[in-house]
């Protein structure tokens, strides 16, 4: 295999968000883009001798070109080996499982997540380290200053890797395998889940549906579910991967889960409904005719995690993201076990994991998870919840309220303003940092604001230090609202309004939350000046 090294000019655009580089099809097959984010990885690493490297993605169209090329340049930076997904998938948290038990050095996932797919839609890539956790910033922050410096890249002329049969090609010395995508991560559901109970209680008549969005979780949901579960081949709906994911925008919420909302909503709802999203990393969870935050979701798994096999012995630690509810630190505390608050983004989890002081972390973005793998994980929620109902014989609705009468409502809602003009959503933000010494003491209504601040976050593990991750304004009442703007977009700004109140009053555990919550609407509105500085006087998406 000769390397060849290709000339290239840097983009000034390639910092990675939240979770990795997510840009529009086109910009990525813009001729050394991909190529140029690439080489940065791997320039930023020491690659070791013998270093494996895990690929594959979440099917998106693009996914397929993408992964020939980083092959290509896998082998001429110095990898001996690739372990790649059968036809280019691998779910985020199945990656995550190749990287930690073929101890690969580290992976690269393709994956623009719940956005959509297509030629006119999104892509991205992220790089996850050995721990099988996405890189930490300081690494995604290397990569960028690298990206804005490359002068060349490394590829070798190998032929196009046939993706579609699992086996090893060997081309001068540089091994391609080519895996099952789902065996090894359902292994390890069926290791950590009773699947005798959940078997038991789908076999009793209880009813699930399950909707994969036409996008990765379908295999995995075919095994899983439907081979090793027994649950008829109806329970599983939209599980075909497709490349522009059935047109559709495969995030599981309210809004864009609309089909499956239908059901669970409908005459003939199941007991139990779920739905994963385009990589396979995030959950939504309901019951008949009951929908679970993902804070409560939490909250919940944390609270009967000695149900679970995996986690009878108890849990070390919880963690959450800054805008989740402060319902599962109700649980911490009755546990007495520790819980963390930390930015949004999963990979401020990875060192709280590693040192083994959490075991479960969630965040209000629909994602949940434990230290069986380093991402978070949305068939493994699903399982933890199917283990709950067949463990307790209660449904989710009769869970959730009771869990509440234990603990109280942590009542809660995210409003997105989606694809605001990146200089309205500044504006929203600058109002409010503006009023950062004016706004302790003033009173609106009920509310009293307590203190305002922008949350940062230092490491306890490696003392790293994040600033800037979301503007908080807590009140006297210990009710909150939070305004950051999203770290995942790819079109303008969304900016994300996190309401939040506390009440152990049985009445007001009974409303709905936008209900509940109206009070507080108004007054974030007052503070922020949103529908003034941007226009737009309704969310487009509520969850
Ligand atoms: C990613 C991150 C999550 C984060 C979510 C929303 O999820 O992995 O940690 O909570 O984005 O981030 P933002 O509010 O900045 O848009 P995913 O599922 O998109 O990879």
């Amino acid at each position: 295999m000769s390397i060849q090294t290709v000339v290239t000019t840097p983009f000034a655009d390639q910092k990675p968000g939240t979770s990795g580089l997510r840009k529009k099809v086109r910009v990525f097959q813009q001729d050394h883009y991909l190529q140029n984010f690439v080489q940065s990885i791997f320039d930023t690493l020491e690659i070791p001798a013998n270093a494996v490297l895990t690929v594959g993605g979440d099917g998106r169209f693009y996914n397929k070109e993408a992964i020939q090329v980083i092959i290509k340049m896998a082998a001429a930076n110095g990898f001996v080996k690739v372990l790649v997904g059968q036809h280019g998938i691998l779910s985020t948290p199945a990656a995550s499982n190749i990287i930690r038990k073929y101890q690969t050095f580290g992976g690269i996932i393709l994956s623009a997540s719940h956005n959509p797919a297509g030629p006119d839609d999104d892509f991205g890539i992220k790089y996850n380290t050995s721990n099988g956790g996405p890189a930490p910033e300081k690494i995604t922050d290397a990569i960028f200053a690298k990206s804005k410096t490359i002068s060349q890249y490394k590829i070798v002329d190998l032929p196009a890797v046939d993706l579609s049969s699992v086996g090893v090609t060997t081309l001068d010395g540089f091994e391609i395998e080519v895996i099952d995508a789902v065996r090894d991560y359902a292994d390890l559901m069926e290791q950590m889940f009773d699947f005798a109970a959940i078997k038991r209680w789908l076999a009793a008549g209880h009813r699930l549906q399950f909707d994969a969005m036409h996008a990765v979780t379908g295999p995995y949901a075919k095994e899983i579910f439907g081979h090793r579960l027994g649950a008829s081949a109806d329970c599983l709906m939209n599980c075909e991967v497709s490349e522009n994911f059935g047109g559709g925008h495969p995030d599981p919420n309210l809004t864009y889960a609309a089909d499956l909302v239908e059901i669970a909503y409908g005459a003939h709802a199941p007991d139990f409904a779920a739905a994963s999203d385009g990589d396979g990393d995030r959950n939504m969870i309901l019951g008949h005719h009951f929908f679970v935050t993902p804070s409560d979701s939490l909250a919940l798994i944390a609270a009967n995690a000695k149900l679970i096999p995996a986690y009878a012995k108890g849990l070390s630690g919880v963690a959450r993201s800054m805008p989740t509810s402060g319902a599962v630190d109700r649980v911490a505390a009755k546990l007495g076990i520790d819980c963390y608050e930390t930015p949004t983004g999963w990979k401020f989890f990875g060192n709280l994991m590693d040192a083994g002081r959490v075991t479960l972390c969630g965040e209000e973005s629909f994602g949940t998870g434990s230290d069986h793998v380093r991402e978070k994980d949305g068939l493994w929620a699903v399982l933890c919840w199917l283990n709950l109902l067949a463990a307790t014989g209660e449904s989710v609705e009769s869970l959730v309220r009771k869990h509440w009468q234990i603990y109280g409502r942590n009542v809660y809602s995210r409003h997105d303003y989606e694809g605001v003009p990146t200089e309205q959503a500044n504006a929203v933000i600058a109002h409010i940092k503006a009023q950062f010494n004016s706004l302790p003491g003033q009173v609106f209504g009920h509310y009293t604001v307590k203190t305002v601040d922008d949350f940062s976050y230092t490491d306890p593990v490696d003392g790293a230090v994040s600033t800037g991750q979301g503007l908080r304004i807590l009140f006297a009442c210990g009710s909150r609202v939070v305004i950051r703007l999203s770290g995942t977009g790819t079109e303008g700004a969304t900016i994300r309004v996190y309401l939040e109140a506390f009440t152990e009053d049985a009445a007001q555990q009974q409303m709905d939350a936008q209900e509940a919550l109206a009070a507080l609407i108004t007054v974030s509105n007052q503070i922020s000046q949103l529908p003034q500085l941007t226009g737009r006087q309704q969310p487009t998406v509520i969850t």
